[in-house]
């Protein structure tokens, strides 16, 4: 098999890089590791910045998300039971829209399935020969080992992915921190609560409570690394939200049957070289955020960007300049919403051994988010993300 770029991975990012390929007319063929139907079940992302859903409706496949995508003026936060609207929309009237990652997967596939192109599910690609002048990459599938040839290759095989460790010392490339702490996510059948929405820091460990659609909500626990999801029943997640949450009002979360349960351990890292040869890496292959910022799509998204831009100058013009800066390129952002994600972990989170000088500072950095011009204008700019470079 032979094509112009062979991605791995139909995650956010392979799929909106082959989008954006397809419309500029450049071949691509997916390859991915799971099958359809786990792909389009996984549970992630929900919150969209302006930039990226403008991205979406630009390459094609964002009507059902202008459509259903519910607008996301206001985020609430709740500190000392106290609950703080802060403001989403900056003066151009620019906002977040909230619009499930899986919705965005099937639309990105059924858009690929309708123009006939190729996902090769249930294929793992084991690795890439020959990176620096003509890749080929060799993967399973059926039991089968098999080969694509292409002129370039692109990492969208996430975190856990084969395509980073193809970069030669990346371990020396790479920052990394592990938080002390995991996230345990619900996802229930349930009616979101106007008045119960947002970030709940409390010393009991940060709550989140956010909605999918009027009937779905996605909520989460702060809880030790090593929980098992088990081991807390439904009752308990309830419970314990409700004392997180709770304030003067007395208003406890609307409950309903929870369909799913899972737990994350939060992490940040990236890496400051994305390239080597003709394979480049993007989205989560290249770095992660802790999902309390919500970035992490976002972060994909300009990634995709600048490297579908690059392979169209190089292909069309003949011109390197963009691949010879991809990592440059895209570290500007990365750099600033890694650093701004990790900022709002610090001050969401009851990290181990918390003191109450430590709950001091986070409260105030807090009060100045809400309450004061400066810190309300950098909330909304770092919530909104920041301009794409390309
Ligand atoms: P993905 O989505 O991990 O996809 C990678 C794909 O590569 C496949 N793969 C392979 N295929 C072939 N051969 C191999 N050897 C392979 N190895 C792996 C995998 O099966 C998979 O299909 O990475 P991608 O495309 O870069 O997309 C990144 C996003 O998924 C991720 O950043 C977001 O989900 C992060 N995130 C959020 N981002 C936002 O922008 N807004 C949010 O509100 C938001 N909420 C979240 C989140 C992530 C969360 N988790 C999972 C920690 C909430 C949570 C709880």
């Amino acid at each position: 098999m032979k094509t112009r770029v062979g991605i791995v991975g139909a995650g956010p990012s392979g799929l909106l890089l082959a989008q954006i390929l397809h419309n500029e007319g450049i071949p691509s063929v997916i390859i991915e590791h799971r099958s359809r139907d786990y792909v389009l079940e996984r549970i992630r992302a929900g919150v969209i910045e302006p930039g990226a859903v403008a991205t979406f409706v630009e390459h094609g496949v964002g009507d059902r998300l202008l459509c259903e995508g519910l607008p996301h003026q206001e985020m609430q936060l709740r500190w000392n039971g106290q609950m703080h609207r802060f403001n989403q929309v900056d003066e151009d009237g620019r906002q977040l829209t909230t619009y499930g990652q899986s919705a965005i997967v099937r639309d990105m596939i059924e858009a690929r399935e309708a123009a006939g192109l190729p996902i090769l599910w249930n294929a793992k690609v084991d690795t890439v020969e020959d990176i620096e002048h003509a890749p080929r990459i060799h993967f399973t599938r059926d039991g089968q080992a098999q080969t694509l040839d292409c002129d370039y290759v692109a990492g969208c095989d996430g975190f856990w992915g084969v395509t980073r460790g193809l970069i030669p010392d990346i371990d020396t490339h790479m920052f990394l921190k592990e938080y002390p702490f995991s996230w345990l996510g619900i996802l229930t059948q349930s009616a979101p609560n106007p008045d119960k929405r947002g970030y709940a820091h409390s010393l009991r460990g940060m709550a989140v409570a956010s909605s999918r659609s009027n009937t779905i909500c996605r909520h989460y626990l702060q809880v030790p690394p090593e929980t098992d999801v088990n081991a807390w029943s439904d009752d308990a997640i309830w419970d314990e939200l409700d004392l997180r949450f709770a304030d003067e009002g007395g208003e406890t979360l609307n409950r309903g049957p929870i369909l799913s349960k899972d737990v994350v351990r939060l992490r940040a890292f990236f890496c400051d070289r994305m390239r080597h040869g003709r394979l480049f890496i993007a989205g989560d292959a290249a770095h992660i955020v802790p999902p309390s910022g919500a970035k992490g799509l976002n972060l994909a998204v300009g990634d995709i960007r600048i490297l579908a831009e690059a392979i169209r100058r190089h292909v069309t013009a003949g011109d390197s300049g963009l691949i010879e800066n991809y990592d440059a390129t895209c570290l500007q952002r990365i750099r600033s919403t890694v650093h701004w994600s990790n900022r709002l972990a610090q001050t969401l989170h009851i990290f181990p051994g918390q003191t109450d000088f430590d709950t001091q500072m986070q409260m105030t950095t807090l009060n100045k988010w809400a309450h004061t011009e400066a810190g309300n204008r950098e909330f909304v700019q770092s919530a909104l993300g920041e301009p794409y470079p390309v």
